[in-house]
């Protein structure tokens, strides 16, 4: 059977009521986070999502909003010096400039974002003010950067000594090429501070005492990335979707191959039709897979979704995505995403 047909099938059996959560070969139903709506929970990309999370649910657990957790949850990433894929202490692009890209959803559709916004701290506050201050979706560049300026965020030098170091590194090896993605060894990730791969992106989604759910999503982007370049992480769609009927979906990876599938949406549409999150999320990686094969093998893109119910899931490419899960019974729960290329380590 063709994928599309396959995806005709699944629909059509998730209208006609077989259950929300069953899928039509009556498999993977998705991990249960929280059976209830109104118990509230947090998840979020890869492990430092454990102290990004605990500043949400801070706010979660005082009764605050979704919205108000995933903004403070995720500047806690933004803040970590130690993370050189968010915020400050980024790894620059190949001219040396760090340039960061954000956005949020809340659970009415509203949202807001920014790219390649410079010297700015937390463009996730940003992407906040546009969505809040503004009668636009997204700011870029110079204009971003003016419009935080006007709104009282200060202006710093983005790029620390350990980023510029990793930086004069790459450019020794690979002399000014555009890098695609590092996991894929084309680059000793043993040289980069703590060993960390190029794109760890902070993609965050959580539901409050009332069931709202709102995203988060912020990064500096690839490594070393052409000046200009933007990923999907600030695309409304592409690095994150929010629809609060359904449920919301992130991703963290290779930034094209989200935006050319519209890789959170997708999840999020396919949970409408009754997919769990995680066979959502499966979905929508074999969408790449199926879309470009070639491509797919060498790179890393991992979807994590939460529905309504506050079950969660998530599907990577490779294996080596982990998030972080947080809700009233489990404070700091790291988990494994199930990923589609079998790996050497596994
Ligand atoms: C990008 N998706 O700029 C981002 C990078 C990333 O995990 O996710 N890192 O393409």
């Amino acid at each position: 059977m063709d994928s599309r047909r396959k995806f005709l099938k699944k629909s059509v059996l998730g209208a006609v009521g077989l259950g929300v959560f069953k899928n039509s070969s009556g498999g993977d139903l998705g991990r249960i986070g929280n059976a209830q709506t109104s118990n509230p929970i947090v998840i979020s990309t890869w492990d430092f999502g454990v102290a990004a999370n605990s500043a949400a649910w801070g706010v979660l657990r005082t009764g605050g909003s979704a919205l108000d957790a995933v903004e403070q949850g995720v500047r806690v990433a933004e803040a970590d010096l130690d993370n050189p894929t968010v915020g400050k202490g980024g790894y620059p692009d190949r001219d040396g400039v760090v340039t960061l890209d954000a956005c949020i959803m809340d659970a009415r559709g509203n949202c807001g974002a920014v790219a390649a916004l410079e010297n700015i701290a937390h463009p996730i506050s940003v992407a906040r003010l546009v969505m809040e201050k503004t009668p636009h979706v997204m700011l870029v560049g110079e204009g971003a950067k003016q419009f935080a300026l006007e709104n009282g965020f200060a202006e710093e030098d983005l790029l620390i000594p350990s980023s510029e170091k990793a930086w004069k590194e790459w450019l020794k090896e690979k002399k000014y090429e555009p890098v695609i993605n590092i996991e894929n060894r084309s680059f000793n990730t043993e040289r980069l501070p703590g060993n960390r791969y190029n794109h760890d992106t902070i993609g965050m989604l959580a539901m409050d005492s009332k069931g709202n759910l709102s995203g988060a999503c912020t990064t500096s982007g690839m490594a070393f990335k052409m000046r200009g370049r933007v990923g999907d992480s600030p695309i409304i769609g592409a690095g994150l979707y929010v629809d609060n009927e359904v449920g919301g979906a992130t991703s963290t990876g290779v930034g094209e191959e989200v935006i050319r599938t519209v890789g959170s949406f997708l999840v999020v549409e396919l949970m409408r039709q009754g997919y769990s999150p995680t066979d959502a999320c499966r979905q929508a990686v074999m969408r790449i897979v199926e879309k470009k094969p070639e491509i797919a093998k060498n790179i890393q893109v991992g979807f994590l979704a939460l529905n309504k119910k506050g079950e969660y899931g998530s599907f990577a490419l490779q294996s080596g995505f982990t998030f972080a899960v947080c809700h009233s019974r489990e404070q700091d729960r790291i988990e494994k995403g199930e990923f589609y290329y079998p790996s050497e380590e596994n």
